[in-house]
């Protein structure tokens, strides 16, 4: 437990007015601890909360089950409570500020009756860079406590740094106070009511009724993006929903590229790939976030906000992200993953064979003969990002990494090509803002239907997207264009016309990669085309590789008719925006389609 002084009066009265708000029955301040995080752990061990996983095959680790009806965020309970639902535009789910501080605070009243509260100084970035941020988040959930340890710089030395300095208000609760003598539940939450809620104005996170991933983890998507967005239009910086990674060449060339790509496009397998060309390496920076600033030298620098990754579980193994799983021996939570006879660890497509019997993320028997899943498809790791084999070198630097380029990408069986440098800073903003992705799993919408997912940033931007736009069209202003990244649109996913993928991803990528670097460094092929400058079929290597040359030919093709379509696709899409869109994005599609009729 903390004891430590803290001179912040803000912090010090927020404190205050929270625990008579809430009414715990204790206020602990976290230190950040080895033993404070052990302590948690064995508490949430006791409680039924956390099952000890096997110490010699996960040493350090431990396995949650949450709650069935509390398994992912709840976009329709998140809110950007701006003043006007004109701010918040047409992407996001508004309410007014102070009706919302009205439902929630009558919520909030005695809600942590018979729990702990715990005060949690948490940096968002590596503390004392210029970059970083500080937040400070009041929960009742120890489980909580012990992600945050692991997926930001947490405890006294935040305190420290933070002085008498500005911190973002983060609140959360799991809504679930108990009357006396009752007994907890393994996964308090409410079923009932939960509310995501983001006040812009004040810098400030509310959450209520979940303890799942995003929506209870403060720093991370309500923080980091939400909020951070809104931070970094004010200020001319850019908090972005992106990996960051660096790649090195054979002759020791470094360069660092960010990403940004939807869900299920396998970012966290991008951002930590092992390549297939030889000589050649690839280091992890972040998987998820990056925050972004004009340095002294005018170049974009990048830092990871996070500390660690909160991966989706099922779906990784030593074939789809080796470094991952390294990464995930040791330290980690698991939440709602299979557990193995042996107190191991288990989800779909994970290496080996599938074991008999399996204890699935309900706690219920099951074996292969079983039609649920064994785990959630949500399921979450959460791993310290030291512990990835490749993390690089300067992932804590404080100044951050410079980057050269930015790609989007999405998954899109067709139209799409394999690789599209932009044709300027602009261009490259056009692309971002139709980027999107072909739904795979019919969770919501028809299977095959675009969904565009501007910048990735659909479910994270905290105000009006057309106003987003707006201020990546306005980095140009803010240094000389020739020392921004260059912008790529890639798509790991083109399907041929019998459905079978044309591109093998995955390590193959660095092929890809290649090409960007070496098109930054003004030494790689391509033709100028209406829609951008694709590589020519021979400028992307491909030695070693099993590709046809008509596969090849197909993967950096485009198709004047199937773009005219999706010009129009899109010009339909910018209708949402109405009289906001930047008149920079009409002037592209204008040109675009124009540049088609030739
Ligand atoms: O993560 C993926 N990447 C990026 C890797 C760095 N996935 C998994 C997506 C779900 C999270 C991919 N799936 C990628 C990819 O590049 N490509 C594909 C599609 C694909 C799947 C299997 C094969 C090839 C392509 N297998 C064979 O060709 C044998
Ligand atoms: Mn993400």
């Amino acid at each position: 437990m903390g004891v430590y002084q803290v001179m912040n009066k803000k912090l010090l009265t927020w404190v205050d007015e929270i625990k008579t708000l809430c009414e715990p029955d204790s206020v602990e301040w976290c230190d950040g601890s080895q033993e404070e995080y052990d302590r948690l752990c064995n508490l949430m061990v006791q409680s039924g909360t956390f099952i000890k996983l096997n110490e010699e095959k996960r040493p350090g680790s431990y396995l949650c089950r949450s709650n069935p009806a509390d398994v992912a965020r709840v976009e329709n309970r998140t809110f950007i409570a701006s003043k006007t639902k004109e701010e918040a535009g047409p992407t996001n789910n508004w309410t007014d500020p102070d009706e919302l501080k009205r439902i929630m605070l009558d919520l909030y009243k005695g809600c942590m009756k018979g729990r702990t509260m715990f005060v949690i100084p948490f940096s968002m970035g590596p503390i004392g860079s210029s970059i970083a941020h500080i937040g400070i988040e009041i929960t009742d959930s120890p489980y909580v406590v012990a992600n945050m340890r692991i997926m930001t710089r947490m405890g006294k030395k935040v305190i420290d740094a933070l002085g008498d300095g500005h911190f973002v208000k983060c609140l959360h609760s799991v809504g679930a106070p108990l009357k006396d003598s009752e007994k907890d539940a393994p996964w308090p939450c409410n079923p009932d009511s939960k509310y995501i809620s983001h006040f812009p104005e004040e810098k400030m996170i509310w959450s209520y009724g979940s303890g799942y991933g995003g929506n209870a983890l403060l720093g991370k998507k309500c923080f980091a993006l939400r909020i951070a967005s809104v931070q970094a239009r004010e200020e001319g910086w850019m908090a972005e929903h992106m990996l960051i990674l660096g790649i090195t060449n054979p002759e020791g060339v470094k360069k660092y590229i960010a990403a940004a790509f939807p869900s299920a496009c396998g970012k966290t397998n991008l951002a930590m790939l092992i390549p297939t060309i030889p000589g050649w390496k690839v280091e992890c920076i972040g998987d998820d976030i990056a925050w972004m600033k004009i340095g002294e030298d005018g170049r974009l620098y990048a830092i990871n906000p996070e500390a660690g990754f909160f991966g989706v579980a099922p779906g990784t193994s030593m074939y789809s992200n080796p470094n991952a799983m390294l990464s995930l021996t040791k330290n980690s939570i698991f939440t709602n993953v299979a557990q193995t006879d042996d107190n191991d660890v288990w989800w779909e497509e994970i290496d080996g064979d599938v074991p008999a019997h399996l204890t699935d993320w309900k706690g219920n028997d099951w074996t292969p003969a079983s039609t649920e899943k064994a785990s959630h498809p949500n399921a979450r790791f959460t791993a310290p990002a030291e512990q990835c084999p490749v993390i690089d070198p300067k992932w804590e630097d404080p100044n951050g990494v410079p980057i050269d380029a930015i790609l989007f990408g999405g998954r899109r069986p067709s139209v799409i090509p394999l690789v599209n440098e932009a044709k300027s800073w602009e261009h490259g903003v056009f692309l971002g803002s139709v980027m999107g992705s072909e739904k795979t799993a019919a969770a919501a919408g028809k299977v095959g239907e675009l969904r565009r997912d501007p910048f990735a940033m659909l479910p994270f931007c905290g105000y009006h997207m057309a106003d987003y736009f707006a201020h990546w069209l306005s980095m140009p202003q803010r240094t000389d264009r020739s020392k921004l990244p260059r912008l790529y649109y890639v798509n790991w996913f083109r399907k041929n016309s019998e459905g079978k993928w044309l591109w093998p991803g995955y390590g193959e990528n660095s092929r890809v990669l290649k090409w960007v670097i070496e098109r930054v460094m003004n030494i790689a092929k391509a033709v100028e085309t209406p829609i951008g400058n694709l590589p020519t079929v021979d400028a992307i290597d491909v030695s070693g590789l099993d590709i046809s040359k008509e596969d090849m030919q197909e993967l950096v093709y485009f198709d004047k008719e199937q773009w005219k379509n999706e010009a129009a696709s899109i010009r339909e899409y910018y209708t949402m925006y109405e009289g906001k869109l930047p008149k920079t994005l009409i002037d592209q599609l204008d040109a675009l389609e124009k540049d088609l009729q030739k």
